[in-house]
């Protein structure tokens, strides 16, 4: 009797736990997900929808800060620094896919929670434009993010000149310097190329994580970033740009295609090296990762592991990487159409 009230209160607290802490460690393919929300692609939204997720994002740029950083005005800026301030401990890495994975999520929570946003993360489908980069829906002036950069005298950089963002001041960045400037782009065509079959299927193909993650961040990662250009090709502050989110969720629906050719192992394949290689961070101007940043990893050696700390600077609770493995899982709770 002692012993089964025992574990029934045991059972209670476990469960009000689980109920407390949304980000609970429980992953498991029997999971609460049960009505998964649906990540869309920006060409299939209506008006109104892609108008909601712009108002949004507007809502998140003329928040204030909480205080995360002292350069930061916004609640954007207080995002973009989460990124900015560990860009060289999740690129070039094992938890490059998942780290931006949770990043995603902590995005589409914050426009959720902060900024009434009902709907859910849309997507770039970058391979369907890869040809033809400047009639990208996304660029749109009136309905998507507006397009590319023009130079002035007035700047040194070539800030949009059209649609919803273009008189945004952005604090954090460019790199590490947290001087206001603008939302700046410089178009890549070529560049772009890298989001083509070509590319994507030789990731496709590959094996294992550690061999697909090298492969993802060199094509279809690159493509957007440097065929976008400008705020995007600055790897450090590159959150600033609104369309990171769209790009970013793409190569994620792009690991979990991956993922899914083989759920019995990909949904625990992890691995790949904790500190980026010295080569990396001379080209990217980046210094080497402090006690500040590879403390909190958990891992004992330089690999990557499932028990990994994803730790987003305080916005949203630390996760593992194992409780971003599945996007059906209990954390996550959505599906890309
Ligand atoms: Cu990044």
């Amino acid at each position: 009797m002692v012993s089964s009230t025992l574990s029934f209160l045991v059972l209670i607290t476990a469960t009000t736990l689980a109920a407390a802490v949304p980000h609970s460690r429980l992953a498991s393919r029997a999971s609460t997900c049960t009505t998964k929300s649906q990540r869309k692609s920006w060409t299939t939204l209506t008006n109104t929808e892609k108008a909601a997720y712009i108002e949004a994002e507007l809502c998140l740029m003329n928040s204030p800060t909480k205080g995360f950083v002292a350069d930061a005005v916004s609640r954007w800026d207080d995002l973009t620094w989460a990124h900015l301030n560990q860009s060289n401990y999740i690129h070039d890495v094992g938890q490059f896919l998942p780290w931006h994975r949770y990043f995603m999520y902590t995005h589409e929570y914050l426009l959720k929670t902060e900024c009434n946003y009902t709907g859910t993360q849309p997507y770039w489908d970058e391979e369907a434009d890869s040809d033809a980069l400047v009639d990208s829906d996304v660029f749109d002036p009136d309905t998507g993010f507006g397009g590319n950069g023009v130079s002035s005298n007035t700047s040194d950089y070539a800030c949009i000149a059209d649609g919803p963002f273009v008189n945004v001041t952005l604090a954090m960045g460019p790199e590490y310097t947290n001087t206001n400037h603008c939302i700046y782009r410089e178009f890549s065509a070529t560049s772009f190329m890298w989001a083509n079959s070509t590319y994507l299927d030789q990731c496709m193909a590959e094996e294992n994580y550690t061999s697909a993650y090298p492969c993802f961040s060199s094509w279809p990662h690159t493509s957007g970033h440097a065929g976008v250009g400008g705020s995007m090709l600055d790897i450090v502050a590159s959150p600033g740009e609104p369309l990171f989110f769209l790009h970013h969720t793409n190569l994620d629906r792009l690991w979990w295609i991956w993922q899914s050719k083989n759920l019995t192992t990909r949904l625990t394949d992890m691995g790949g090296q904790n500190i980026p290689d010295d080569d990396y961070l001379a080209s990217m101007g980046m210094p080497y990762p402090d006690a500040s940043l590879t403390n909190y990893s958990g891992d004992p050696g330089n690999v990557t592991t499932l028990t990994h700390v994803l730790w987003m600077s305080g916005l949203v609770p630390n996760v593992t990487v194992g409780d971003v493995m599945d996007i059906g899982g209990d954390l996550l709770c959505f599906e890309y159409v």
